[in-house]
């Protein structure tokens, strides 16, 4: 298995994010890399390797040009208007005003741009959204090369980032980055298989019309868990990508047996579809003791993933997505590619 990391995914160190009505330090912490590289070390898995710089193109790739020159130019933007906290939207378009001209200002600029309130922008957060996609496109050429799995240590996450969107922790969709570059570099259907507790409706969005990523998810009922808007088993995918995506949605609560059972089904349909490599969007906030996700998956329960994602029988490239139990996270992604590599 090789391991690709940067520090630079650790520039972002976000004071606040909004929740339940005030500002908290937020869940997604650099601390989180620094607990799965000691979990990785532990398991075995010493060898880490530096990501190569891929530059823009790959994200232009799937992200609009004028939203990655926003995510640039945010931070320094809102520092300009002698701001204190963090950049954080709150005016949207909405049903009733959909707004039909990108504003100039940067707080009208936020609300354009992103998808919740959840996410602030900081210093460092573009750095290390450009080097969580460099992991992820290092991971990804291992694999085109070499054949065997690779482990992208993505941070910031990237699942909730949709073609101009930010929210839910992303920024750049480090899934949705690699399965393009898979593509252009000459294969023809790629999977891309979410299991993180929240539902990839950014990946969902990038690929929705197209059949060459087939976009499976399994995640909680977006009826009671974020991001609420999106996820729904009905929601299949359109025109040529009719049928291209699959979504899962299960009840807070559900545990191994249950998840298990949905993955055994995942799996059957990317075999269906012909798929030539396997991108696993790696969240591990299915952990029972995730502090804000609702699934109850073991710790041991993560080899077991892992053994039966081997069983697709593909060439793999996990990339790391959610996981807040930041005490287990280590142990919890060590125990997916060891169960793999069994
Ligand atoms: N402050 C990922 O797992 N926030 N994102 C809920 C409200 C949204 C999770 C708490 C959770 C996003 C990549
Ligand atoms: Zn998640």
């Amino acid at each position: 298995m090789r391991i690709v990391h940067s520090e630079t995914t650790k520039a972002r160190r976000a004071r606040t994010e909004l929740d339940g009505g005030q500002l908290v330090p937020p869940w997604e912490c650099p601390e989180r890399v620094d607990m799965i590289l000691a979990g990785l070390r532990q398991a075995g898995f010493t060898e880490v390797v530096a990501p190569a710089e891929h530059g823009l193109a790959p994200v232009l790739a799937v992200h609009d040009a004028y939203y990655v020159e926003f995510l640039a130019s945010c931070w320094d933007d809102w520092r300009a208007l002698g701001r204190e906290g963090e950049a954080i939207a709150w005016i949207w378009p909405t049903r009733t005003m959909p707004g039909r001209r990108i504003p100039r200002c940067v707080d009208g600029r936020l609300g354009h741009y992103a998808l919740g309130a959840d996410t602030a922008i900081c210093a460092g957060t573009f750095e290390a959204a450009m080097a969580s996609k460099d992991v992820a496109l290092s991971a990804l050429a291992h694999v085109l090369t070499d054949g065997g799995p690779a482990f992208g240590l993505c941070r910031p996450p990237g699942h909730h980032a949709a073609v101009d969107q930010f929210g839910g922790y992303c920024f750049f969709n480090n899934a949705a980055v690699a399965a393009q570059r898979a593509l252009e570099s000459g294969l023809s259907r790629v999977a891309i298989l979410d299991v993180d507790f929240h539902h990839g409706n950014g990946t969902q969005q990038i690929f929705e019309a197209r059949s060459d990523v087939l976009f499976v998810s399994i995640h909680g009922d977006p009826m009671t868990c974020f991001p609420y808007f999106m996820g729904h088993a009905d929601e299949v995918g359109e025109g040529d990508g009719a049928g291209y995506t699959v979504n899962y949605p299960l009840p807070e609560g559900t545990g191994a047996e249950v998840w298990f059972h949905v993955l055994e089904a995942a799996k059957a349909r990317i075999a269906e579809a012909g798929c030539e490599l396997l991108i696993v969007s790696l969240g591990v906030d299915t952990f029972e003791g995730d502090p804000i996700s609702a699934f109850r998956l073991a710790g041991d329960d993560f080899l077991e993933m892992g053994r039966r994602l081997a069983g697709a029988g593909l060439p793999t490239l996990f990339l790391m997505e959610g996981g807040y139990a930041v005490a287990e996270i280590g142990t919890n992604v060590a125990n997916v590619l060891t169960g793999f590599e069994q």
